[in-house]
C-alpha cells in the first residue's frame, strides 16, 4: 500500500520521505529514487530521529504499530495530519480516537482519492495558517503594495483587509509612490479603496507588516520586518523570514490567490471584493491570455456570480488622461528602430505608468517585436519600460542585463521595467543634454544586452 501512496505522491511532484523498517525494501525503494531510510515505527525514539513532517501515512501491516504510532505522533504534534491504515471498519473508531484524521481501509484504499484529500487539506491549511497570523495582530496591520499599485494588488490587498475584518483586525492599505494609470485611478474612486501614502504614515504605529503582490526590498520604498508575504512574481533573491508566506509563481495573480484564501475560508464574498478581485486577474493576466494557470481560471469561475457587472464595466471604459495620451503621441513621435526593437525616448514626464501604456501601444505597429519606452522624472529618475512578443527572450532578465549595474531592473518574460537613479548625471543641469545622455544610456545598454548593437 505505501508503494502506491509514494507512487501516487512522486506523480504530483510531491516532497515525502518514506521510512521503511526492512532495510531490502528501503534499499529497493532507494533504487526507485526515492528518498527512504530504515526505521520502525514500534522504536519508540523514533519521532525523535526523524522531523515530523506536516503530513503522515502510517500504513504499515502491522495495524497494532500504526495505533500506537499515531497516537505518539499526535501526543507530541497535535496539528499534524495523520493517515492511519486499519484492518477493518471496526477498528475505525478506536483509530479515530487516538488522534488519527483519515482512516484508511486496506481493501478500499485507492491512493488518487486519498492525495486529492492531502491537497485539500494542505490548501485549507494555508488558509487557516493565514488567518493564525493576522489574528496575532494587537495594534494594526499595515498592508503594503508596490510602489504604483495596479489592480491586483490593490484588490489582493482588499481582500486580506476583508479577511482581517473578518477576525477584528484592523489594517490600513499603504503604497509608496503614485497611482498613474487612469485605469488603476478609476479602480481606486470605483470602488472606494481607501489608500495611505507610506510617507504620510508612521510605520511604527503598526504592530504586523503584509507585503501583498510584492516582497519586502522589490519595488516598494518600506524596510520593515514582513510577517505576512503574499505574491505571484518569480523571487530571485532571498526573501527574509515571515509567519506566512505564500509565494507562487505558477499563479497567473494574486488575486487568484486571495480568491482560494476566501474560498477555503468559507467566508461570504462581498460584491466589491468578488469585482475587485475578478479585475485584479483579468488585467494581470491580460484576459487570460498571458502567464494564466489554471487556478486563475478557478478563481474567476469562483468570482463570476458574485460580480457586480456594472462596477466592472465602468473601470473598464474609464477615459484617457491627457498625461497619458500626450506620453502616447511623444512615444509615437520619437520612436527608433533598430531591427524589429522599437526605441521611445518621452523626455520628461510626470508618473512612469503611462510608459507602459505608450510600450503596450507600440507593440503592436507592424514589424515590432519588442518595444522600449523610456522617459525621465524629474528629481527621481529614468524609467524603462519594455515589451516583447518574442517568446524566446524573457524581458525581465534583458533589463536586468542592461541595467543592474547603474539601476533596478525585473519583470516578467514579455513585460519588465527598470529604473536609473538620476544621481549619475547629477552635474547636468540641461534638460536637453539630460534628454540626450540618457537617450544614449539607455539605447547603448539594451541594444548590447540583447545582443543588436551592431545590427542596422
Ligand atoms: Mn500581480
Amino acid at each position: 500500500m505505501g508503494h502506491a501512496i509514494c507512487e501516487e505522491l512522486e506523480a504530483h511532484g510531491e516532497k515525502f520521505i518514506v521510512i521503511d523498517k526492512n532495510e531490502s525494501r528501503t534499499e529497493t525503494l532507494r533504487d526507485e529514487k526515492f528518498d527512504a531510510s530504515v526505521g520502525d515505527i514500534t522504536d519508540e525514539d523514533l519521532i525523535e530521529k526523524i522531523s515530523i513532517p506536516p503530513t503522515i501515512f502510517v500504513v504499515s501491516s502491522d495495524i497494532s504499530a500504526n495505533i500506537s504510532f499515531t497516537e505518539r505522533v499526535k501526543k507530541q504534534y497535535p496539528n499534524v495530519t495523520i493517515f492511519a491504515r486499519v484492518a477493518d471498519e471496526s477498528m475505525k473508531k478506536e483509530l479515530a480516537k487516538k488522534g488519527a484524521n483519515y482512516v484508511i481501509l486496506s481493501q478500499k484504499i485507492v491512493s488518487k482519492v486519498v492525495y486529492e484529500k492531502i491537497k485539500k487539506l494542505e490548501d485549507s491549511a494555508d488558509a487557516q495558517k493565514l488567518l493564525r497570523v493576522l489574528k496575532e495582530t494587537e495594534e494594526k496591520l499595515a498592508i503594503i503594495v508596490h510602489d504604483s499599485p495596479d489592480p491586483d494588488a490593490l484588490a489582493s490587498a482588499l481582500a486580506l483587509k476583508y479577511i482581517g475584518n473578518g477576525v477584528n483586525v484592523e489594517s490600513d492599505i499603504l503604497y509608496g509612490k503614485s497611482i498613474g494609470h487612469q485605469e488603476n485611478r478609476s479602480f481606486v474612486n470605483l470602488l472606494n479603496i481607501e489608500l495611505k501614502k507610506i510617507e504620510d504614515t508612521d510605520l511604527d504605529e503598526y504592530d504586523k507588516y503584509a507585503f501583498i503582490d510584492t516582497v519586502p526590498d522589490a519595488n516598494n520604498s518600506v524596510s520593515v520586518k514582513p510577517n505576512i508575504i503574499i505574491d505571484h512574481h518569480e523571487v530571485t533573491a532571498s526573501v527574509p523570514y515571515s509567519d506566512f508566506a505564500l509565494i507562487d509563481a505558477n499563479y497567473g495573480s494574486t488575486a487568484a490567490i486571495m480568491t482560494k484564501f476566501i474560498r477555503e475560508l468559507n467566508v461570504d464574498i462581498p460584491k466589491e471584493i468578488a469585482s475587485a478581485l475578478l479585475y485584479g486577474i483579468r488585467s494581470d493576466t491580460q484576459d487570460f491570455t498571458r502567464d494564466t494557470s489554471s487556478a486563475d481560471l478557478t478563481a474567476a469561475a469562483y468570482l463570476y456570480p458574485h460580480v457586480n457587472y456594472e462596477l466592472l464595466k465602468q473601470i473598464t471604459s474609464s477615459v484617457i488622461s491627457v498625461g497619458t495620451l500626450n506620453v502616447l503621441g511623444d512615444a509615437i513621435k520619437n520612436r527608433k528602430m533598430k531591427g524589429s526593437y522599437l526605441l521611445s525616448n518621452v523626455g520628461f514626464i510626470r508618473d512612469s505608468d503611462t510608459l507602459s501604456q505608450a510600450a503596450d501601444y507600440l507593440l503592436r505597429l507592424e514589424g515590432v517585436t519588442t518595444a522600449v519606452v523610456y522617459g525621465i522624472i524629474e528629481d527621481s529618475g529614468i524609467y524603462i519600460s519594455a515589451r516583447t512578443k518574442d517568446i524566446r527572450v524573457s524581458m525581465g532578465e534583458v533589463l536586468k542585463e542592461a541595467f543592474k549595474d547603474v539601476g533596478s531592473a525585473g519583470g516578467h518574460n514579455g513585460m519588465a521595467a527598470a529604473q536609473i537613479p538620476l544621481g549619475i548625471f547629477d552635474s547636468i543641469k540641461d534638460k536637453d543634454s539630460l534628454i540626450y545622455l540618457c537617450e544614449e544610456a539607455v539605447t547603448k545598454r539594451f541594444l548590447a544586452a540583447v545582443g543588436a548593437e551592431d545590427e542596422k
